[in-house]
């Protein structure tokens, strides 16, 4: 395993260079942001973000997200095109000698949280998600909007999608994403690229909206719809994890072969479908990131991992979840436990 940081590019207030400070980290996980769900990332740009990555001593480790349209998610009329258009972006993407690539099949929404700056005993805020608060929220009215997400809607759009979403249920939505599965994993093969699909997070219906990538049963369906080492997992802990049932390190020994890319993150169960973000160290949080780790040492796991969302600690302002002094602690955690457990 070695670790990886996420870097959202020029606008990123986490710098390459204060990134390269951190022990340990040799990749980068970053995207082309300027490019809408649906179009092609030039082969061109992806190389440019690659040498910029590698001026700064490290490697482009994986890309994290290509994103999928909504016409194929929901089984369009014009899915067959945009599933062209994410194909020639994943070409470009292993053209450029980038392994891993994380996508999410999630309906309109990505991650979601009910506050952004959640105030810990301790001072630092953190992401948390309380259902009782999301069930009250009209994401039709408001500014919802949290950073991280690639799309945003106008409010007419959005309320189109959602009420396509909502006649097509979660079996259509399956048989939509074997569907893209069955067209984009054998161009994966081809490119040398092994996909990633992100758990949905959290793992349950937000707004009315299926959502289908959510425990063990679902990620047993999913590696069986195309039985390829190119058909893989981002094993998110922080993700799978706000369901209790989930138990991760039994997760990643069962879905060992197909994990291409790991997440960890801790997080505190605060009640029913509730929680906040917390430290990654064991401590602090529901999750036990060290069995985690030592699940993944017995496995022998060689690909990345990056500690995903850390708290605002130090008085830092930035991109909730993605500041530089939490995520650089919890990488180090990180990097103790895999020395300790010699991955
Ligand atoms: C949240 C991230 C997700 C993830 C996408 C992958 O912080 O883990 O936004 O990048 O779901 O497509």
């Amino acid at each position: 395993m070695y670790l990886t940081f996420r870097w959202y590019g020029k606008q990123d207030p986490v710098t390459l260079s204060r990134i390269r400070q951190i022990p340990g980290v040799k990749g980068i996980v970053a995207a082309l942001y300027d490019y809408k769900p649906g179009e092609a990332w030039p082969l061109q740009r992806v190389l440019e973000l690659k040498e910029e990555i590698a001026a700064a001593g490290l490697d482009f480790s994986v890309v994290e997200s290509v994103p999928v349209h909504e016409e194929i998610k929901l089984g369009g009329p014009e899915r067959d095109y945009f599933i062209e258009s994410w194909i020639a972006s994943l070409k470009a993407v292993g053209r450029a000698g980038v392994g891993v690539l994380t996508y999410n099949f999630m309906p309109v929404f990505d991650w979601t949280r009910s506050d952004l700056r959640r105030a810990l005993p301790d001072g630092s805020r953190a992401l948390a998600y309380d259902e009782a608060v999301i069930e009250r929220m009209d994401p039709l009215e408001g500014d919802l909007e949290l950073p991280g997400w690639l799309a945003h809607y106008s409010r007419a759009d959005l309320a189109r999608l959602m009420a396509r979403y909502r006649e097509i249920g979660s079996e259509r939505l399956w048989e939509n994403l074997g569907y893209f599965l069955t067209a984009v994993v054998p161009a994966a093969e081809e490119a040398g690229v092994r996909l990633a699909i992100h758990p949905d997070d959290p793992p349950w219906p937000v707004f009315g909206l299926p959502r289908i990538v959510v425990d063990s049963n679902s990620l047993r369906r999913l590696v069986s719809v195309v039985d390829s080492p190119s058909n893989g997992i981002c094993l998110c802990s922080g993700s799978f994890g706000a369901l209790p049932e989930n138990d991760i390190p039994t997760m990643i020994r069962e879905f060992a072969s197909r994990i291409a890319f790991a997440h960890i993150r801790n997080i505190r169960i605060t009640g029913p479908r509730s929680f906040e973000e917390s430290a990654h160290w064991s401590g602090s949080g529901s999750l036990d990131i060290t069995a985690i780790v030592r699940a993944y040492a017995e496995i022998g796991f060689r690909g990345p991992v990056r500690p995903d969302h850390g708290r605002m600690i130090w008085g830092e302002e930035g991109r909730p979840g993605y500041g530089l002094y939490d995520r650089a602690l919890g990488s180090q955690y990180i990097l103790g436990l895999m020395d300790a457990n010699g991955l």
